[in-house]
């Protein structure tokens, strides 16, 4: 990739700011302008281009507006799942996680954590199929898997969202499933695959780089023919990524509005939380896990995708009124 490319992130504001970032509750005024090997500059205005992809509200996703945060509650219906050991029915906990005020399922078979071993697609199918047929009426599923069968099944079950987390690298015959069901999209970035990936993780400048995979990944979706208003972005962290590298993606996360989508953040429970935090085991990491969640939302992501419904609902409930109490009060 040229040194010469200049990126432009939009530095949030707390308060106020001359645009609205995609439509939604984050202002800005001001960007970084960002050069591969160079230090950040300070500037006050972008391209066209640009300023139409940072600003444009993005449009509803599965008929949720996006002009507030978005939680996506995780349901494994997998026995060997790193955060949570399949200790639980995972229809059980899909209710649970819809009365605790998810907005979203997502429900994966297929264990994607370092080191994870494929699974055959019959198992991977009757795993997440009973799950996603009891749940679809009553809340927008995402089904999280890599392969085109599992996602056609799914779809023909009722779920409406593919979540890829190879962002259509690992099965050639996942686009045209999504294409033509004409469903959204979650393209992540990861370097390499789970068996490997997190052996030696190397980039240029991380944030650069994933920044322009995910370009990348949503021009090849969309000449596959998915609608480019129906593909949602994610930088995938822990995905052949260490701890700098997740922690340099989160510092300046509202880069990746620049590529016009809805943005999607898996953080919940992950390795560098515990590690970073001091919890050895993952249900412990939930604090971390909010800690981070608030910054991004500070820096207008959508979409975040966790274990903890109950209590990442609670602190949105908070930021929520915050902002809330500023218009009101005069
Ligand atoms: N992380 C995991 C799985 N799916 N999907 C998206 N879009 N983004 C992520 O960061 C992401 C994801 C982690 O996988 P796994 O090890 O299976 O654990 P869990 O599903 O409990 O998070």
């Amino acid at each position: 990739m040229s040194g010469d490319r200049v990126y432009y992130r939009p530095i949030p504001q707390a308060h106020g700011g001359r645009w609205r970032l995609a439509g939604g509750w984050t202002g800005f005024s001001s960007f970084e302008r960002l050069q591969r090997g160079q230090a950040p500059v300070v500037i006050e205005t972008a391209p066209d281009d640009i300023m139409k992809a940072l600003t444009a509200p993005r449009p509803p996703l599965m008929g949720l507006s996006l002009d507030r945060p978005r939680l996506m509650g995780i349901v494994n219906a997998t026995p060997d799942s790193f955060s949570d050991g399949g200790h639980y029915d995972p229809l059980q906990q899909a209710r649970t996680l819809v009365d605790n005020g998810a907005d979203i399922l997502d429900i994966g078979g297929e264990s994607t954590r370092p080191g994870a071993a494929e699974l055959p697609v019959p198992e991977e199918t009757a795993r997440v199929l009973p799950v996603v047929t009891g749940m679809s009426a009553m809340i927008p599923v995402s089904i999280d898997t890599r392969k085109a069968e599992v996602a056609r099944a799914a779809l023909a079950g009722g779920a409406a969202l593919v979540n890829d987390v190879s962002g259509f690298d690992f099965d050639p015959n996942l686009p045209a499933v999504v294409a033509q069901a004409g469903v959204p999209v979650c393209l992540m970035h990861a370097q390499g695959l789970p068996e490997t990936m997190q052996h030696h993780p190397r980039y240029d400048d991380v944030l650069l780089d994933v920044y322009d995979a995910l370009a990348d990944r949503v021009a090849r979706a969309v000449a596959a023919g998915v609608r480019a208003d129906r593909i949602v972005i994610d930088p995938g962290i822990g995905f052949g990524k260490t701890q700098a590298h997740n922690l340099a993606i989160l510092r300046r996360i509202s880069l990746f509005h620049g590529l016009g989508c809805p943005v999607l953040l898996g953080i919940s429970r992950k390795r560098f939380i515990g590690t970073i935090g001091g919890a050895e085991t993952p249900a412990d990491r939930v604090p971390g896990t909010l800690a981070l969640t608030v910054a991004a939302v500070a820096q207008g992501i959508q979409i975040h995708r966790v274990h903890d419904v109950a209590e990442h609902a609670q602190g949105l409930r908070l930021i929520a009124a915050l902002n809330e109490n500023e218009k009101a009060v005069t």
